[in-house]
């Protein structure tokens, strides 16, 4: 899947995904994260991109001649003929895991990252198809929440998990449970022992002490859960 990410910063898009998983995704050819420089498309020689608001007031607000100068650049680039143009925003629906399944599924999209204000509106009106939020509360810019997309959907490709790694999905995390808690060695640490249960073999009695940790954990900690998706 290609993810083609409008920023000024693309540096931070570039390293975050450089590493871990995302990394060795991108080096298997299962990912492909383009960062593309709104900066790189300024209207002149100082390299702006920003300018103060019309009306008024505090802050600058990106041009959108740069943005889409860029999102023009990108399409160009891309395989696929209208790949869906996400905006990450405060103002948009916010992600779940059923929306990075889906997501999931997509060849390629275009994701546009906000900073200083904002864009101009019209930049939304003109290539944006939907805008996706990760969570309320204020950023300094929209990379970190396109990074969270990126990582919330590339980990669904299928090859991108390890067969350990993978083994998260067969738990309970697809039913919107919470993860039952999870011991190693020692078994003793600081006096505190590994729950018996885990240590008896029984894996059909551990399989069940284990769904009923989830169950109970998601109850009392995010009874939100239940009803999201
Ligand atoms: N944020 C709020 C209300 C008003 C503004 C903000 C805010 C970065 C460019 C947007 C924030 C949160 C989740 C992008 C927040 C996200 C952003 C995101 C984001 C700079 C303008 C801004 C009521 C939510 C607290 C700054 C609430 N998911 N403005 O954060 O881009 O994607």
């Amino acid at each position: 899947m290609i993810f083609h990410v409008l920023t000024l910063f693309p540096e931070m898009i570039r390293d975050a995904a450089s590493h871990s998983i995302l990394g060795r995704a991108a080096k298997a050819g299962l990912i492909d994260v383009r960062a593309i420089n709104i900066r790189d498309f300024a209207i002149n020689k100082h390299g702006q991109v920003d300018d103060a608001p019309y009306g008024g007031g505090a802050g600058m607000v990106m041009m959108a001649p740069p943005i889409y100068d860029a999102y023009v650049h990108a399409k160009k680039n891309a395989a696929i003929e209208n790949p869906r143009v996400i905006f990450l925003s405060p103002q948009g629906s916010v992600l779940t895991q059923a929306k990075a399944q889906q997501l999931s599924a997509e060849k390629e999209i275009i994701l546009v990252c906000g900073h200083y204000e904002g864009p101009d509106e019209r930049i939304i009106e003109e290539i944006v198809t939907e805008e996706i939020s990760v969570g309320d509360y204020v950023l300094t810019g929209g990379e970190p929440a396109a990074l969270v997309l990126i990582d919330a959907v590339s980990r669904l490709i299928p090859g991108v998990l390890g067969k350990d790694e993978s083994h998260q999905n067969e738990s309970f995390s697809h039913e919107n449970l919470l993860e039952h808690p999870h011991y190693t060695r020692p078994p003793v640490f600081r006096g505190r022992e590994v729950p018996e249960i885990l240590l008896s073999g029984h894996h059909g009695k551990i399989e069940e002490w284990r769904r009923e940790k989830s169950v109970e954990r998601t109850k009392t900690k995010r009874p939100d859960l239940r009803r999201a998706d």
